[in-house]
């Protein structure tokens, strides 16, 4: 008999819904639970509530099959995953609120020889935490014992998730996997639990290494991208195009600058330095700057798209994309959209706002008079282009068409013809 055959997924989000398909489509029964009653609903009936290549024929097949079926209550099963947000609060501190709401949603149900495991992004020291909770509560359980008898004691893990955004699929099966469980045991039967669907390396550490090495990976982007950021308006100064810079430097065998944007978006790379930074302030000194400069990144292109438009007082102006990046429809912690909004507060009917993946424009632009529109209508009607997001669609805009525009690209997506950065 296998040793995994039921699975509970804690939240069905960006990655609770993917995780919970890829475990359903290997034939295990999985059941995601969600409080939002809407979403409960929408994978019930086989459809997706979040846009992602490839997820919705995956959902519609394993609830066709009955391997994925969601409640908003959590029932008993073998192994529980938590992939629940983990936000920043206002002074950037880890909200945990929702973690321990899971926990506590499955602490009355959890038997001996269950598997927990945390996914969400966390602070160092969160997954011991959760076993302490679990070990407080049920006296009854023996947690993570270091001995023979695995099956008489409830594992605890942290396996954190490092898909990309648009490659979800993909990433939650090739991409190498760090498991810390709080003792070595724990670790073992995480291990064996992600081989049953990671064709990636299931690499073995400890539950702090792992929950540090997430939260590291995503502060490492955010700092070179923070370098390339500050670059851009070093060139600025100096007149010198960014693209050329980056470009060049790039020849050279150990040099690889990331892209300069509007800033970084998400609600990942923005938000998982700050555990780190919040865990030791006195230390973290450059990962605060690289968010500091990343988040300075946006005010700057707001102060200098304010200032183009300003040389042409009548002219539409054509914004181009809102997501937190290309190719993707999420508009979360989105700096494209921070400066449109900046925008459209300013220059209202004037914006015409182009986003691809977006039917609606969001009402903080709309209660300004921005209209939504297509590329090919923005470019015709507008003297003025400011570019946030490189989208594809705005990369294939021939240059024909695009020559008249006075340009602010801030992504180089059209370096063909002269523009401010
Ligand atoms: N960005 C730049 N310049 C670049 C690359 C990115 O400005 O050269 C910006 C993007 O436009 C976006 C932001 O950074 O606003 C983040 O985009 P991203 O594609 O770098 O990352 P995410 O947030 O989509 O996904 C990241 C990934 N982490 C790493 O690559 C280290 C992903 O693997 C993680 O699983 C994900 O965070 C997560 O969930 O933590």
């Amino acid at each position: 008999m296998p040793e995994f055959q039921s699975v509970v997924v804690l939240g069905l989000g960006y990655i609770g819904l993917p995780t919970a398909a890829v475990i359903a489509s290997r034939g295990i029964k999985v059941i995601g639970v969600v409080t939002k009653p809407e979403v409960v609903d929408t994978v019930a009936s086989g459809a997706v509530h979040i846009s992602e290549p490839d997820l919705d024929g995956l959902v519609q097949k394993v609830v066709a099959t009955g391997a994925l079926t969601t409640s908003h209550k959590p029932v008993p099963a073998d192994v529980f995953i938590i992939a629940v947000p983990t936000p920043i609060d206002a002074e950037s501190r880890p909200d945990l609120s929702s973690v321990m709401a899971a926990v506590d949603s499955i602490i009355d149900l959890i038997m001996p020889g269950n598997l927990v495991i945390l996914e969400s992004t966390s602070p160092i020291g969160t997954t011991e935490k959760i076993a302490h909770m679990i070990g407080q509560r049920r006296a009854d359980l023996r947690i993570g014992a270091n001995g023979k008898d695995e099956r008489a004691c409830v594992s605890v893990a942290y396996c954190p998730e490092r898909v990309l955004p648009g490659r979800i699929l993909t990433e939650l099966v090739n991409n190498d996997r760090c498991i810390g469980g709080v003792s070595p045991s724990c670790t073992r039967l995480a291990q064996r639990f992600y081989k049953m669907f990671v064709r990636g390396a299931c690499v073995p550490t400890t539950a702090r290494a792992a929950e540090l090495v997430k939260l590291t990976e995503n502060a490492y982007r955010d700092t070179n991208i923070a370098f390339a950021n500050e670059l851009s308006l070093i060139c600025e100064r100096h007149d010198i195009n960014v693209w050329e810079v980056i470009d060049l430097a790039n020849r050279h065998p150990r040099v690889n600058i990331l892209r300069p944007g509007p800033g970084v978006g998400g609600h990942c790379i923005a938000v998982d330095p700050w555990f780190i930074i919040d865990s030791a302030p006195d230390i973290a000194r450059v990962m605060r700057v690289s968010r500091e400069v990343n988040d300075g990144k946006t005010d700057a292109v707001f102060k200098r798209a304010d200032e183009l438009i300003g040389e042409r007082p009548y002219a539409n102006i054509a914004c181009c994309g809102l997501a937190f990046k290309a190719n993707v429809d999420d508009l979360r912690e989105s700096p494209a959209l921070k400066v449109a909004t900046r925008l459209a507060q300013k220059y209202g009917s004037r914006l015409k706002v182009v986003e691809p993946n977006v039917r609606k424009l969001p009402p903080q632009l709309a209660q300004y008079g921005a209209e939504l529109v297509s590329i090919e209508e923005a470019v015709k009607s507008c003297e003025v282009a400011i570019v946030l997001v490189s989208h594809d669609e705005f990369k294939m805009i021939p240059i024909s068409e695009r020559r008249h525009l006075e340009v602010m690209d801030t992504c180089g997506i059209w370096q063909d013809m002269p523009v401010r950065h």
